[in-house]
């Protein structure tokens, strides 16, 4: 799905703002039809931002179900014969939408974008009313899953991540138009051979109409072109989209009828390749060491809303701290993100919302399920086919969306799922094969549990890297530095032993107070995770296999409520509020030292 752009043959109006807002405390709004009428007794909400802590009410941050959010615009006069898309770039978790009272779509998938043509639904002129209702509840066919718990006092939405399920519409939401013949949607696949770039592409039209492209530099000069819908255009003296160095063109796509240009669209693209070789990670044929973290979209107020003074201020301190690399733990990030990565050159593995997709971890605790010798998490009352179905989509539409994103190498199907059972390699093998039918040009991997280790787990092998999550030193032996150096040892052999592929740390870390200070070595203060890290990176060094660190996490983040959790996970280098701890100033020696990617 392209996103929506303003150019000269396309309009775009956000419709970023204040919007009416009602939570469905009793859940009577569908059969209400609240969408029939401007919403009753609204509060004011931001778009985007989560809804969760914009007021003092923590029955609105705990709340359950449906929230209804409402506003009115003006549709531009000058979009008359013109087609009007109205696009949503995420409702978590699941929406319908309806346009004058009219449903146009629904959509399941908190992460991901929507749209529908609401053309015959609105005038060109006149106001038009939107209304959406947000559901935040996760179950068993949802990704991610979750249950909900029936209490005297309410519903309780249960699930398994270790991140606070934020909703609301988090992103940007905005009306569009085109011409009814319009570009649908364009593939950009890049190589080069010497100093020669070669753009791969296929672009899909609705309506007729007739199909050139040019290539622009990154100072819009042409420098290629070509006709009809799919075809290789070379760019001579190629500047390559190197780690560091965001170098991109503009495919210029035109569709034409009778010679005149009645559409356009510029999608960006970066020439570079990436291959695995063994236990080496290529980037443009060169080895590429992941060094960054896995993060979150958290913050204080406005939970994983789209913000961005927070998101530039996030790339600044990678930046700071040296860092080449994230991982979009555990969902899709906003496209502003995304598109800021591939514009400073910042390499990214793009992660599906599949986490939670292991109820051993939770043992009996959570409804997890009988102890029969069979998978726990795989069954058909459970996470079964429809869970697996949705799993699918969700792998469809983030590939979909990020495809011709030069920052992201790697696709990681999800965080952490049940590997160790052969319900689990039966559930992931065709996960595999959607997202390499999908895109055939990039790794796919998983990101593997410290519960399911070398030896054990049955879905590595179908992965094109190694991703693990170790938390020797803080789960396992607690406080216990020396012995913990000794275990993850031992497996990173296990791992070298077992697959001849490049293995990436894409957790380690400990939970660490802000100015908590000792000098015992005790669990939660700065030394700790200080020292900890610092002997974790030393033993990666000595592994020419180890091909990545991505520290947990970036930054402190909020979860549920839990008897190991202080108003959050406190693993960040850095304070929920970003200002560094001690390790964040360890890291950023080490990760300065090294020679620039580029
Ligand atoms: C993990 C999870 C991550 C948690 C982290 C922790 O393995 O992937 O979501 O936040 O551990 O801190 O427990």
């Amino acid at each position: 799905m392209l996103r929506p752009q303003e150019n000269a043959h396309r309009e775009l109006k956000s419709l970023v703002g204040l919007w009416k807002f009602r939570a469905d405390a009793d859940g009577v709004g569908r059969d209400q039809e609240w969408q029939a009428a401007p919403l009753a007794g609204a509060i004011d909400m931001p778009v985007p931002s989560s809804y969760n802590e914009i007021t003092a009410d923590p029955q609105l941050y705990n709340h359950v179900g449906d929230v209804w959010y409402q506003t009115t615009t003006y549709v531009p006069r000058g979009w008359a014969d013109r087609r009007i898309v109205l696009r949503f770039d995420s409702a978590t978790h699941q929406a319908t939408v309806w346009v004058n009272g009219t449903e146009v779509m629904s959509h399941k998938g908190g992460y991901l974008p929507f749209e529908a043509d609401v053309t015959a639904l609105v005038t060109p002129g006149e106001q038009v009313r939107i209304t959406a209702a947000v559901d935040n509840r996760l179950d068993w066919t949802t990704i991610p899953p979750g249950w909900l718990e029936q209490t005297p006092d309410g519903a309780r939405q249960k699930y398994f991540q270790d991140f606070f399920n934020f909703a609301g519409l988090h992103r940007p939401v905005h009306l569009y138009a085109t011409a009814p013949a319009y570009v649908d949607d364009v593939t950009v696949r890049t190589d080069y051979d010497g100093r020669t770039g070669l753009v791969d592409y296929d672009v899909t039209v609705v309506g007729e109409g007739e199909v050139s492209v040019a290539v622009l530099d990154a100072e819009g000069n042409e420098v290629a072109s070509g006709t009809g819908a799919s075809g290789r255009v070379e760019i001579p003296e190629v500047r390559l989209w190197q780690p560091g160095v965001g170098y991109r063109y503009d495919l210029r796509i035109s569709l034409a009828r009778d010679g005149e240009v009645v559409d356009s669209y510029d999608q960006k693209f970066g020439v570079r390749t990436v291959r695995v070789v063994g236990t080496d990670f290529l980037i443009n044929d060169r080895p590429f060491y992941f060094r960054g973290f896995g993060m979150h979209e958290d913050h204080h107020v406005f939970g994983k809303g789209q913000h961005d003074a927070s998101m530039v201020h996030d790339y600044n301190l990678l930046k700071w701290i040296g860092a080449n690399s994230f991982r979009t733990s555990h969902y899709p990030y906003s496209e502003e993100n995304m598109e800021y990565a591939d514009a400073h050159g910042i390499v990214v593995i793009d992660e599906t919302p599949a986490v939670g997709l292991n109820l051993g971890i939770m043992g009996g605790i959570f409804g997890g399920g009988a102890d029969d010798g069979k998978s726990q998490t795989f069954r058909p009352e459970r996470i079964g086919e429809a869970g697996q179905a949705q799993h699918a989509q969700e792998i469809r539409e983030l590939i979909a969306r990020d495809k011709n994103r030069p920052s992201v190498v790697i696709w990681s199907i999800a965080n952490e799922p049940e590997s160790e059972t052969q319900e689990a390699a039966d559930y992931f093998r065709p996960l595999f094969d959607v997202a390499r039918e999908a895109d055939p040009t990039r790794p796919v991997g998983f990101v593997n549990v410290m519960l399911a280790p070398a030896g054990a787990c049955k879905v590595t092998e179908m992965a094109d890297v190694v991703m693990v999550n170790r938390y020797y030193g803080w789960y396992v032996d607690s406080g216990d530095i020396p012995s913990a150096m000794r275990h993850l040892r031992a497996e990173i052999t296990k791992w070298t032993e077992i697959e001849e592929k490049p293995i990436i740390f894409t957790e380690f870390g400990a939970d660490t107070m802000a100015g908590q200070h000792g000098l015992m070595g005790t669990m939660w203060t700065e030394e700790y995770q200080y020292d900890l890290m610092k002997a974790t990176l030393e033993v990666f060094d000595e592994f020419p296999q180890v091909q990545g660190e991505q520290m947990w996490n970036f930054a402190d983040f909020q979860t549920s409520a839990g008897i190991m959790r202080l108003d959050g996970n406190k693993k960040g280098a850095f304070t929920r509020d970003r200002r560094p701890k001690a390790v964040a100033h360890m890291l950023r020696k080490r990760w300065s030292a090294v020679e620039g990617d580029a």
